[in-house]
């Protein structure tokens, strides 16, 4: 792949560039200094779930290798690091004790990152729910909300001013719909009521947890929440097909956005749903503890997606039209006549088509129905097949390309108005890629899975010359 758009812009000094993991892709260690199972752990552990049967038992062992990671982002000039906290190192199941070799693990890490000059930026979940918490529920209990409340408390008084931005949740959808109704992430469940319920308590998990961390440090505690906000298409102005993206945009982004913003829940949801629930686990009082003033909104942009009126996609754990692995149940709940399109290319090794403009597209339309609430691309990368070559170098030229045009679609939207505060890459490492394991690769930092030694990819270096000089550079190769 080549680029697509210009090279040459420039970034104001005060926009932030980073990079960012999450717990259990990258940690390892998942039976040391007290943590017990997550969710991951007993789904990676089930036959067939995830690609190869990979775990996360070991993963790229950063918490043996907190000082190492650190040197490497020095290295490359990051200003911020998106990190995520693994709930289960802090209660290890999920309520009452905390376990105090945990909380030292990030208060370490963060006053490391401080040390470098690297500006700390924690996820409180991403997706690694302690087992024990499932075992009652899991997200389908309200019960789970009420202790994520809990555990944002233990962490706000742990790590105090160290958080340059606190992040309730990593992408709920994928939490709920992913988790509860096509069951392709952990907890594997495939009931669409439990998916729903789930989207009701993470959206409440995320306002009472915002709460938790302002009550203990400060109402003007940045806080953000993170959405893959899906951009999907209609393949035509048929009313049939533009209904199908409405489907789409209801259960995939106004479900998560206007609670969190609005504190209100788009009312076509209920139409769409009352098949499936009554939504009587919403009560008075939910929506105003959803709405909590957010200092950012947090996206992850990838790729698009396109629709049309027709029935649903599902499979056996092959990649799918919609982007997501295929299962006998649709993640999309209530789109029951939605047929996801095959998308043309350029695909990454997702199977995602790569299209930056969605991008610009998408910041246009969330600050234009949202002027006062700041954007931050908190994810945004690709996965290829790397490899390391003989020069001991891997060109990743492709993941280069993929960057380079995805900032520049970034400062597009800049240009025509948007609030963008930032730019995370994901991933720092090659990391465990969920239900794909090991196989497909996001980091800018190869990761040798035998080794695990880490060699800085061709990406790596073009990204640090971006932060150095603020401009976007043309992609030589
Ligand atoms: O690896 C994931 C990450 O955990 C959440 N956002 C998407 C990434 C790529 O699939």
């Amino acid at each position: 792949m080549t680029t697509t758009l210009p090279s040459g812009r420039q970034f104001a000094p005060e926009f932030l560039w980073g990079s960012a993991t999450a717990s259990y892709q990258i940690e390892g260690a998942a039976a040391e200094d007290g943590r017990l199972p997550s969710i991951w752990d007993t789904f990676s552990r089930t036959p067939g779930k995830v690609l190869n049967g990979d775990t996360g038992d070991v993963a790229v062992d950063h918490y043996h290798r907190v000082a190492q990671d650190i040197e490497i982002m020095k290295d490359l000039g990051l200003q911020a690091y998106r990190f995520s906290i693994a709930w289960p190192r802090i209660q290890p199941t999920g309520s009452g004790e905390v376990n105090q070799a945990g909380v030292d693990f990030y208060v370490d890490l963060a006053d490391r990152l401080i040390e470098a000059g690297i500006k700390p930026v924690a996820t409180l979940y991403h997706w690694d729910l302690p087992q024990t918490l499932e075992d009652e529920g899991g997200w389908t209990n309200r019960r789970t909300a009420e202790l994520f409340a809990d555990y944002a408390r233990i962490m706000a008084e742990a790590l105090g001013d160290r958080i340059h931005l606190w992040t309730t949740l990593n992408e709920p959808w994928c939490s709920a719909f992913l988790g509860y109704a096509s069951g392709v992430h952990a907890p594997g469940v495939t009931d669409d009521e439990a998916a729903l319920k789930a989207v009701h308590h993470l959206n409440l998990a995320h306002g009472l947890g915002a709460r938790a961390v302002k009550e203990v440090l400060g109402e003007d505690t940045p806080i953000s929440i993170t959405l893959n906000t899906h951009v999907t298409r209609a393949a035509s102005d048929a009313p049939q097909d533009v209904e199908a993206k409405r489907r789409i945009d209801t259960i995939a982004n106004e479900v998560f956005l206007r609670p969190v913003v609005e504190g209100v829940y788009p009312p076509e949801v209920f139409a769409d749903t009352a098949h499936i629930t009554d939504w009587s686990f919403v009560r008075d009082g939910d929506l105003e503890i959803i709405k909590v003033p957010l200092e950012v909104l947090g996206i992850n942009y990838y790729s698009t997606g396109r629709v049309q009126h027709g029935t649903p996609v599902t499979g056996d754990g092959e990649p799918g039209p919609d982007g997501h692995k295929t299962s006998s149940h649709t993640p999309f709940v209530g789109a029951t006549e939605v047929e996801f399109l095959p998308q043309p290319g350029p695909h990454t090794a997702m199977d995602w088509n790569i299209e930056p403009l969605g991008l610009t597209e998408l910041l246009l339309d969330l600050s234009k129905r949202y002027p006062e609430l700041p954007l931050a691309i908190t994810e945004n990368g690709a996965a290829f097949y790397d490899t390391v070559t003989d020069d001991g170098r891997v060109h990743d030229v492709e993941r280069t390309s993929y960057l380079h045009d995805h900032i520049e679609a970034v400062g597009q939207a800049m240009d025509q108005g948007a609030d963008v505060r930032g730019y995370f890459v994901w991933s720092l490492l090659d990391n465990f890629e969920w239900a794909y394991g090991y196989d497909r690769r996001f980091g800018i930092v190869h990761v040798d899975y035998d080794t695990l030694v880490r060699t800085p990819k061709d990406s790596s270096r073009w990204y640090a010359d971006l932060i150095r000089t603020r401009t976007i550079a043309p992609v030589e190769g």
